[in-house]
């Protein structure tokens, strides 16, 4: 992986014990933003996140694959075989190992986001990264999140969403999110992805000419209901590309069974920055971490 080398990525010292006063910032998504999210499934934000948190990500992950953390997902016909010439190479999840990324969930500027967009209870499922290097760089195939998230698999799509961040800017050219606006009501039959170790497709059943492709810059999210059909493609340029993909529910659905890892609550009724989960309250930690970095330059 190109991810660059991480430095020290901060001093413990400076994060807060309690919430800060950063939690009371202004919403981040306007009306226009939630009205489209809405009426399409998803919406696309450019400038989410400052160069500054961008930077702290790539050094986090890079930090994670130096660790020799998450793997290639691709395997060939035989079920088996790792090609090093197709390479999706994921880390799931990352809360688990990183109190940085766990961290982010948590911060104002994403729960301001998703509560605007799922309501004011929230629970956060999964994160995990997509990292595909240059020219061996495979897309992850057609599907809707909700055949993954089974609590709402065949029902209510949009009480569920992902925030895809682009880590590296996202193009055509190096297979950024692609995804079919419109049919997000609509269940698509999924069956295993037989070149994937773990995933399903809906590859057959959705109708790829309807496809838009999402350009996002480094920093800029794609927010869409679990509903919506999506994909990546191949990064066929020289330079690696990822994706960090943070998917939350409304967490008046239940969790029908004990998951493996912790699905904390981030927003609203049972709330409690995470320290039932973790030990320590993750409320304005994101937002010390980032103004820790050696290298912030937005401050
Ligand atoms: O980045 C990718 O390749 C896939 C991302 C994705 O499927 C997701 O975030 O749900």
């Amino acid at each position: 992986m190109v991810l660059t080398s991480p430095e020290v990525p901060m001093a413990p010292s400076l994060l807060p014990s309690r919430p800060s006063a950063l939690l009371a910032a202004a919403p981040v998504l306007n009306a226009d933003q939630v009205a489209a999210y809405h009426r399409d499934g998803y919406v696309a934000v450019p400038q989410f996140f400052s160069a500054d948190e961008v930077a702290l990500m790539r050094t986090e992950l890079a930090r994670l694959v130096a660790e020799g953390k998450g793997r290639n997902v691709v395997v060939e016909a035989d079920g088996k075989t790792r090609p090093s010439t197709a390479v999706n190479f994921q880390i799931c999840p990352i809360h688990t190992i990183s109190e940085v990324i766990r961290s982010l969930s948590f911060s104002s500027k994403v729960v301001s986001a998703i509560t605007a967009l799922l309501g004011p209870n929230v629970r956060r499922r999964l994160d995990q990264v997509f990292i595909k290097p240059g020219k061996v760089g495979v897309g992850t195939t057609w599907h809707q999140d909700n055949d993954y998230f089974y609590e709402l698999r065949g029902k209510d799509a949009p009480r569920g969403l992902g925030m895809w961040i682009a880590i590296h800017d996202a193009t055509v050219a190096n297979g950024t999110m692609h995804v079919i606006p419109g049919v997000h009501e609509q269940s698509f039959k999924h069956v295993r992805e037989e070149l994937s170790d773990h995933h399903v497709t809906c590859k057959a059943t959705v109708d790829e000419s309807k496809a838009v492709a999402i350009e996002v810059p480094a920093g800029g999210v794609l927010l869409f209901n679990y509903g919506v059909p999506h994909c990546t493609k191949a990064n066929t340029t020289d330079q690696e590309r990822a994706g960090l993909a943070l998917h939350f529910q409304d967490s008046a659905i239940p969790v029908e069974v004990k998951h493996s890892h912790a699905v904390p609550i981030i927003a609203g009724d049972g709330n409690d920055g995470g320290v039932s989960a973790y030990g320590v309250d993750q409320r304005g930690r994101w937002e010390a971490y980032v103004a820790a970095q050696p290298q912030a330059v937005s401050r």
